[in-house]
């Protein structure tokens, strides 16, 4: 098989195939247009996006409290947002610069810095028509959303059954049940199951029929739940024994993927609500006990900070019940990014998902895709040109199908639902 015998063939093949493939992207909080306010998209939640709430609060200052700002209708919010950090300031940062990427990638012109005018482009579409544009444009083919059976407004839309566009794939999150037991023990209640914040009774029969329920009910590709950077496993709290006799074993049962992702220190600052939450050192010996313990089941895991990231490549390299995922907020920054997709590579090889877009605004999957298909475009080139230079043929033929399956084809086969 002819070989690419230098780095620009490469660099095009490697481009091709990542502008030709199609993305499954396995964590977002996206919804379809069934599940109505749910799904956000648009220039006013794009601007009132946590990620960019935080920028605002700290350029302002002591000139508006967060409570005064939170209750202000949205359009006001973006409003202040987009004078303060696009107007009276060049908006050099991540977030920011996303906004912009996004209104290129949609055809508008960043230049004439109107929100009048953005508005005006969102307010002559639909959900659907703006969701088909925006998913043609970034080439997804799935993205997984996060369905909350402990959020009081998502849940009763799964009560009654529903279809919905067949582009979302459902999860199940289930951070209350593990991270919050006392506030999960009382929803459970409510629900009619017979539970007791002593965990003692029938409460571990309850807990996994609640889950078997939902299972049924939703028909998730995987469970998932993001934890505290003092998650440890086993200890004694409630969370190991829910883990140990009800999630993982129900989820062996259903051939159910656990998503964890680790890290988040909640409400460090709760003025600023979603916007309020920070990260810690977590433990990856954690990790390392679960796949050992459970080592019929299958994990898959991303860490919010920096100094987590190596030791969990590590990790991996120790467990095939282990897939890592995704540069995940905090380190989904360019110079990290490309960081730790190398350091990946290095260790693993192809055997991890380099991204996920985690877009909880529909069109933030135009910045968050393009600026991963950039970073995967350098990484890959000098990945696949170093294999070259040993000597070792590299093929656009071998490239393609290799870029597809990072693109979350991998981990989907995974998790066991190929598509
Ligand atoms: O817990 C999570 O899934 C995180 O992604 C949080 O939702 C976080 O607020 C977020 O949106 N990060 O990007
Ligand atoms: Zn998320």
């Amino acid at each position: 098989m002819a070989g690419l015998s230098n780095r620009t063939e490469i660099e095009a093949a490697v481009n091709a195939a990542l502008d030709s493939s199609e993305i499954v992207d396995i964590h977002t909080h996206l919804f379809s247009p069934e599940f109505g306010g749910l799904l956000l998209w648009g220039i006013d939640e794009m601007l009132t996006y946590h990620y960019i709430l935080t920028e605002f609060f700290r350029t302002v200052g002591f000139e508006i409290d967060p409570e005064r700002f939170y209750d202000l209708p949205k359009t006001e919010q973006a409003d202040l947002i987009w004078d303060r950090l696009f107007v009276r300031q060049l908006p050099i940062s991540e977030s920011c610069r996303g906004v912009l990427t996004c209104l290129k990638g949609l055809g508008l012109d960043p230049a004439v810095r109107n929100l009048a005018i953005y508005r005006k482009y969102f307010a002559g579409t639909t959900p659907q028509a703006h969701l088909d544009h925006v998913l043609k444009l970034t080439k997804i083919r799935k993205a997984v959303m996060t369905n909350d059976p402990f959020d009081a407004e998502e849940r009763p839309l799964w009560k009654n059954g529903f279809t919905y566009d067949e582009r979302f794939l459902p999860a199940l999150r289930i951070d209350t049940l593990l991270v919050e037991w006392p506030k999960a023990c009382g929803v459970l209640a409510e629900l009619d199951y017979d539970v007791r914040p002593d965990l003692g009774g029938k409460t571990m029969n309850e807990v996994r029929r609640f889950l078997t329920d939902w299972i049924t009910r939703m028909r998730p590709v995987y469970l998932a739940a993001s934890l505290p950077p003092s998650f440890r496993y086993p200890d004694d709290s409630a969370g190991t024994r829910l883990l140990d006799e009800c999630v993982l074993p129900v989820a062996a049962d259903h051939g159910l993927a656990m998503a964890m992702m680790i890290g988040v220190r909640r409400g460090v600052n709760p003025r600023l609500k979603l916007a309020g939450d920070a990260l810690g050192k977590s433990d990856m010996t954690s990790v390392a006990n679960l796949c050992t313990a459970f080592n019929q089941n299958r994990f898959l895991i991303t860490v919010l900070g920096r100094e987590d990231q190596h030791e969990l490549a590590v990790c991996a390299r120790k467990f095939h019940n282990l897939h890592i995922f995704g540069c995940w907020w905090y380190v989904n920054v360019p110079s990290l990014t490309e960081e730790i997709t190398r350091m990946r590579i290095e260790l693993l090889g192809h055997t991890f998902t380099p991204q996920h877009s985690d877009a909880r605004v529909l069109d933030q999957l135009i910045y968050k895709w393009s600026d991963n298909r950039r970073m995967l475009a350098r990484v890959l080139t000098d990945k696949y040109a170093a294999l070259a230079e040993t000597g070792f043929p590299v093929s656009r033929d071998e490239i393609t199908p290799e870029v597809t399956d990072m693109l979350g084809r991998a981990a989907m086969r995974f998790i066991g639902r190929d598509l």
